[in-house]
C-alpha cells in the first residue's frame, strides 16, 4: 500500500492517547510528573505568599520544576539504510494515526536525522536546517536558537494524509558539484567506497537538510519524550554531529538489524564506532522475522531460526540474548492499523515495548524523585530556620510588652533608651560584615575563575592542537587522556578552594553568631564527585574518535572543529554545573546573612514604633499585644501548612505505583478506532492528591 492512498482512519494525535504498554508506562511517568510539578509549584506559592522564599530557595524550586516540567527522555533508532527504523517508528509510536507517517517502503531513505518532540511554544510543524549551513562550522545546539535558519513547514495535525506528505521532505536531495559535495563532507577522494553515485552530468546527490525537527503535540511527545530517527551509514559518517552530539545524549539507543541480512560488515561498524559506549542503555531490533517464514517448511522451523539468529547477534555484539528483540515491524503496524491481535502478537514488538516500558522509565523516575527530595531537603531546613527566627523575634517583643504592663510612661521612655542602645550595638556588625563580603568574594572568584569557560577552552585548545600536529595521529589518544586528567585537577582544585571557603565563612559567621545573636549557619560545600563523574562518562564517550581508525577523519579540519566544538559544549555544561553549584551554595550564605540582617534591624524598628505607640495612648498595649499574638498564631499555621504541603511533595514523589498499569499485557492491541477504550489504567497510576 502507497503512503497516499490511504484515507484518514483516526484521528491523529488524539487526546486520547492509546493504550499501548509503552505509551501507558510513559503516561504514567509524564502524570506522576506533572502531578509531581503541580505539588512543587503548591508549595513555591505558599513560601512566596509568606514571604519565606528566599531567592536560593526559589532558584532551586524554580529548576526543580523546570526538570520536571521540561526534561526530555530522547530515544533514538540507529541502524543501516533500510533496516526498518522508519517502519519501526511508525508501528510504536504512530500506528494511531491509521496509516504510515514516516516515510518507510522500498527506497525511501530517510535522508537527515529526524527529531520528533514537542515545544507547546512553537506551533505544529515542520524545521528544515539547510545541508549548506555545515560550511559555518557552528554546531547544532548553536543553530537551534537561530530561528531564522530553518525552513519551516506548518503541519495540519487534524489529517494523517497532510502530516505523512509533510514529513516527505526528510528525503529530500539536491545535485551538488563535486567541490561543493566534497566540502560539505560528502565525497571524499581517500575514503570512496562511501561516496554517493556520480550522474550524467558529472554533479552528486547530496541530502538537502541536515537536520529535521517535526513538532507534534503527540500524546507520547508532549510528555516529554523525543524520538530520534537517524539516517544509514553514509550519512552518520558525514554527520559527526550526530554521532558525537546527538546519540551520546540520548537516553535510550535501538540499534536496528535486518533478520533478512543478519549482522552485516557495515552494520558492525556502526555498532563498534558508535554504540560501544557502557554509558548508553542499548536495545538491540532484529527486525524484518517475517521475511524468514518460509510456507514450505513447519513454523517451529522458523521460531527455532529466529532464536538461533538472537543467539547469534548478542554473541556478535557481546550483549546479553535478552537485550536482542526480534520482531516485524511492518507486520506490527499492519496488525494495530487493521486492529489484528493475532498479527501483532506474532509481530512480536511488544516484547521490545515491555522491555522499554518496564526497564526505561523507572529508571528515569529514580532520577527525578531523588532531585525532587534533595531539593525539598534543602528547602525544608532553610524555611525552618527562618520560622523559628520569626516566631523567636515575635516572642521577645511580646515579653517586653507584657512587662509593661501597668508601668508608667517614664518606663516607656527608659525602654526606648534600652532599644535604642541595643540597635548601635547590633550595627556594629556592619563593619565585620562589610569585611566578610570583601574576602567571601575575593574567595568566590577564584574558585570561579579556576571553573571558567577561559579555563577549560584552553586545556581543550591546548590539546586539539596537539592533536593536529601530531604524525599520524598516532599521540591523539594521550593527548586526549592527558585533558582529562588535567580537568579532573581543575575539579579537585574547585573543590579544595570551596573547602577553605567554608572554613573561612564559618569562622566569621559563628564569630557573628557569638557577638551579635545571629543565627548562620554555613551549609557543607557541594560535593563535586558527582561532576568527576560526568567528566568519565564524556571521556569514555568521545574516546572512540581518537582510535588509529579514525586518523583519516581526525585529518579532516572541518572534523577535527567540530569535534572541538562538541567536546567544549558537553564539558562546559559539566563545568558550569560545577561553578553554578558552588556559586549558589555560597549565596545561602550571603542570602542568609543579609536576610538576618534585614530581619533584625525590622525587629529593632517594630519595637520601637510598638513602644512609641504606647507611650502616646496607654491603651495601645493590649492592641499591639493581641496584634502579636495573632502574628505567632498566623506563623504556627504557616508552620502546620508547611509540613502538609512538604510532606505532599513528598508523597508526590514517592508514589510507587509507577510499575506497569495492571492489566498490562504484551499483546494487547488498539481496537477499531471506532471501540472508545476506557481511560483506566493510567489515570489510576497517580490519583490526584487532596489531602
Ligand atoms: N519484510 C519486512 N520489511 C520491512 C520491515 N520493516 C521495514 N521493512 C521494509 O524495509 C525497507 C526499509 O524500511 P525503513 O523503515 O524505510 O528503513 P530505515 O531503516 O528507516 O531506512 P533508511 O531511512 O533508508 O535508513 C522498507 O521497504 C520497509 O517496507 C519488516 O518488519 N518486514
Ligand atoms: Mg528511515
Amino acid at each position: 500500500m502507497s503512503e497516499h492512498d490511504r484515507g484518514m482512519t483516526a484521528p491523529l494525535l488524539s487526546d486520547e492517547p492509546e493504550h499501548e504498554p509503552f505509551v501507558r508506562s510513559l503516561d504514567a511517568l509524564g502524570r506522576w510528573r506533572a502531578a509531581l510539578e503541580e505539588r512543587v509549584r503548591d508549595l513555591a506559592r505558599f513560601l512566596g505568599e509568606h514571604g519565606l522564599l528566599d531567592e536560593n530557595a526559589e532558584g532551586l524550586l524554580d529548576s526543580l520544576r523546570q526538570r520536571l516540567a521540561g526534561e526530555k527522555l530522547v530515544v533514538a533508532f540507529v541502524a543501516e539504510f533500510s533496516r526498518g527504523k522508519s517502519e519501526l517508528i511508525n508501528a510504536i509510536f504512530f500506528a494511531d494515526a491509521g496509516r504510515r507517517i514516516m516515510p518507510a517502503s522500498p527506497g525511501r531513505t530517510t535522508m537527515c536525522p529526524v527529531e520528533l518532540g514537542w515545544e507547546p511554544e512553537d506551533v505544529p510543524g515542520l524545521a528544515l536546517l539547510p545541508i549548506e549551513t555545515r560550511l559555518e562550522g557552528a554546531s547544532l545546539a548553536e543553530l537551534r536558537g537561530q530561528p531564522q535558519l530553518w525552513h519551516r513547514e506548518p503541519i495540519d495535525v487534524g489529517d494523517p494524509a497532510s502530516f505523512a506528505h509533510a514529513l516527505d521532505a526528510v528525503r529530500d536531495v539536491r545535485s551538488a558539484s563535486l567541490d561543493e559535495a566534497r566540502q560539505l563532507g560528502f565525497w571524499s577522494d581517500e575514503q570512496p567506497a562511501d561516496n554517493p553515485p556520480m550522474l550524467a552530468d558529472g554533479q552528486v546527490e547530496i541530502p538537502r537538510w541536515r537536520h529535521a525537527l517535526i513538532n507534534v503535540p503527540h500524546p507520547l511527545l508532549k510528555r516529554g519524550l523525543v524520538v530520534l530517527d537517524t539516517p544509514g551509514l553514509n550519512a552518520i559518517g558525514a554527520e559527526p554531529e550526530l554521532t558525537v552530539g546527538l546519540l551520546p545524549s540520548a537516553h535510550v539507543v535501538v540499534f536496528v538489524l535486518g533478520a533478512d541480512t543478519g549482522v552485516t560488515r557495515s552494520d558492525l561498524e556502526i555498532w563498534r564506532d558508535h554504540l560501544t559506549s557502557q554509558a548508553l542503555t542499548r536495545y538491540v531490533v532484529l527486525n524484518k522475522i517475517d521475511a524468514l517464514v518460509d510456507p514450505l517448511s513447519p513454523p517451529e522451523h522458523s521460531l527455532a531460526q529466529i532464536a538461533a539468529q538472537c543467539e547469534q547477534v548478542a554473541r556478535t555484539l557481546e550483549l546479553p540474548t535478552e537485550r536482542v528483540f526480534p520482531l516485524s515491524a511492518r507486520q506490527a503496524l499492519a496488525g494495530r492499523v487493521s486492529g489484528d491481535a493475532v498479527a501483532l502478537a506474532e509481530s512480536r514488538l511488544p516484547a521490545l515495548e515491555q522491555a522499554l516500558a518496564q526497564q526505561l522509565l523507572p529508571e528515569r523516575r529514580t532520577v527525578l524523585e531523588r532531585m525532587t527530595l534533595d531539593a525539598m531537603a534543602a528547602i525544608r531546613e532553610q524555611v525552618q530556620r527562618g520560622l523559628l527566627d520569626l516566631r523567636r523575634q515575635l516572642a521577645e517583643q511580646t515579653q517586653e510588652l507584657e512587662g509593661l504592663r501597668g508601668k508608667n510612661g517614664g518606663k516607656v521612655q527608659l525602654l526606648l533608651q534600652r532599644v535604642g542602645a541595643e540597635t548601635a550595638e547590633f550595627e556594629q556588625c556592619t563593619a565585620q560584615i562589610q569585611a566578610l563580603r570583601v574576602v567571601h568574594a575575593r574567595s568566590l572568584k577564584a574558585a570561579m575563575t579556576t571553573l571558567s569557560g577561559e579555563a577549560l577552552r584552553g586545556h581543550v585548545d591546548a590539546m586539539i592542537g596537539e592533536i593536529r600536529d601530531s604524525f599520524l595521529k598516532l599521540g591523539a589518544r594521550r593527548s586526549y587522556t592527558q585533558l582529562f586528567d588535567a580537568l579532573r585537577a581543575v575539579l579537585g582544585m574547585a573543590q579544595h578552594q570551596s573547602g577553605e571557603l567554608r572554613e573561612l565563612l564559618t569562622a566569621a559567621c559563628n564569630r557573628l553568631n557569638g557577638e551579635f545573636g545571629f543565627s548562620l549557619m554555613v551549609p557543607t560545600e557541594p560535593d563535586l564527585a558527582h561532576c568527576r563523574d560526568d567528566l568519565a562518562l564524556i571521556e569514555r564517550n568521545y574516546v572512540q574518535y581518537l582510535g588509529l581508525t579514525q586518523a583519516v577523519r581526525l585529518a579532516q579540519p572541518r572534523f577535527l572543529e567540530q569535534f572541538r566544538r562538541m567536546l567544549m559544549s558537553r564539558l562546559r555544561v559539566v563545568f558550569e554545573g560545577a561553578s553554578g553549584e558552588i556559586e549558589l551554595w555560597s549565596r545561602t550564605v550571603s542570602g542568609q546573612i543579609d536576610a538576618q540582617l534585614r530581619e533584625r534591624r525590622k525587629a529593632f524598628k517594630r519595637r520601637r514604633e510598638s513602644l512609641e505607640r504606647i507611650r502616646a495612648a496607654a491603651g495601645e498595649l493590649d492592641t499591639r499585644l493581641a496584634e502579636l499574638q495573632a502574628q505567632d498564631q498566623r506563623l504556627a499555621t504557616a508552620e502546620v501548612r508547611l509540613q502538609s504541603l512538604h510532606d505532599r511533595v513528598r508523597r508526590a514523589a514517592t508514589r510507587h505505583e509507577l510499575a506497569l498499569p495492571s492489566d498490562f499485557s504484551p499483546l494487547a492491541v488498539r481496537p477499531p478506532a471506532s471501540v472508545p477504550e476506557p481511560a483506566a489504567a493510567a489515570s489510576q497510576v497517580v490519583t490526584p492528591d487532596h489531602a
